[in-house]
């Protein structure tokens, strides 16, 4: 599992990241060091907010601990980057009760096929998955979902194409139900984020759901992709305004040379990341656990 994280983030340990090991191997720690490093994690993408705070917190390390070799400083680093990234994504699925995710995003940032890499992870740990095509907008969106759904070997609960997708959620809900499943995941229409009908869209299918289950069972996932960078940290906070979110999974990573959005996202917006993709098989969703993910990076 690690190898395959450590595959997907080829691209940013070889890019700006890997500028790091020859940074830590310099022999000085004065302010070149300092500016050097806080450039790299900029470019990285880390955001300016992230990379002023790792800065101040090592800056006051090294004088406490009177570290003068760059080399000393980094398992520090690392440890800071950890701290940053620790946001607990544990107890987002209840076992026991039927649960809903309702996945959210943007034009093509990989909703569906996200949803087909969890249900195959939740089919593995023994659940029953439904899906639930509320992406009415396309045709072809619930011809995709139906084919990951006979693949899988999910029912996928539909409805005509232009039709409400609240309803299709109030009735994938009764189906689950029925059938005794676990967990519903909810397909929806990728939508700009600064679209405010589409935005009242989503949050009437969470009102019905969360008519229909208790409000602890209902989770908005916003899936966002790596490679929009800055931008997407911007749309992820319209999407946290209007909808609330429980939890990020952060697709593509793969793609970018800039794996330092990951550290943006949680400073900036303290929502916990709980899967991140690295590439297109199922096994490439890993779950988010931030000190396998800076060895992963850094090593
Ligand atoms: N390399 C890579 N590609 C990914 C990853 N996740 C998703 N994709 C690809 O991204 C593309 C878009 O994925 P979809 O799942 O259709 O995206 P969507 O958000 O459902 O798109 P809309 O329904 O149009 O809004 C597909 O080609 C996926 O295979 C990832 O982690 N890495
Ligand atoms: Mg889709």
């Amino acid at each position: 599992m690690i190898n395959r994280l450590k595959d997907g983030l080829k691209k940013s340990r070889e890019g700006f990241l890997g500028q790091f090991t020859g940074l830590f191997r310099g022999s000085l720690l004065d302010e070149d060091f300092w500016e050097s490093m806080e450039e790299i994690l900029i470019q990285a993408d880390v955001g300016i907010c992230a990379t002023t705070k790792i800065s101040n917190e090592l800056r006051g390390l090294a004088k406490k601990l009177n570290i003068k070799d760059p080399e000393e400083l980094k398992e520090l680093f690392k440890k800071e980057i950890v701290k940053l990234l620790t946001i607990n994504n544990d107890n987002l699925v209840d076992g026991g009760y039927l649960n809903l995710l309702l996945f959210v995003g943007v034009n093509g940032v990989g909703k569906t096929t996200t949803i087909a890499k969890m249900a195959h992870k939740f089919i593995n740990s023994g659940e029953k998955v439904i899906f639930a095509a509320a992406d009415t907008f396309r045709a072809a969106a619930i011809e995709q979902l139906q084919e990951w759904g006979s693949r899988l070997g999910v029912d996928v609960i539909k409805h005509q194409r232009g039709g409400d997708p609240a309803a299709v959620v109030f009735d994938a809900i009764n189906a689950a139900n029925t059938r005794k499943a676990d967990i519903i995941l909810v397909d929806t229409a990728g939508r700009l984020h600064t679209n405010v009908n589409l935005m009242e869209e989503l949050k009437k299918i969470k009102r019905v759901a969360k008519n229909e289950l208790s409000k602890g069972l209902v989770k908005t996932v916003l899936v966002m992709d790596a490679t929009t960078g800055q931008n997407g940290i911007l749309q992820a906070k319209l999407f946290n305004e209007a909808l609330n979110l429980d939890a990020i999974i952060l697709t593509k990573l793969d793609g970018t040379a800039k794996g330092g959005i990951v550290i943006a996202i949680e400073e900036e917006l303290k929502i916990p990341i709980w899967f991140v993709g690295v590439g297109e098989k199922p096994d490439d969703l890993q779950n988010f656990d931030p000190q396998v993910f800076v060895e992963a990076l850094f090593e």
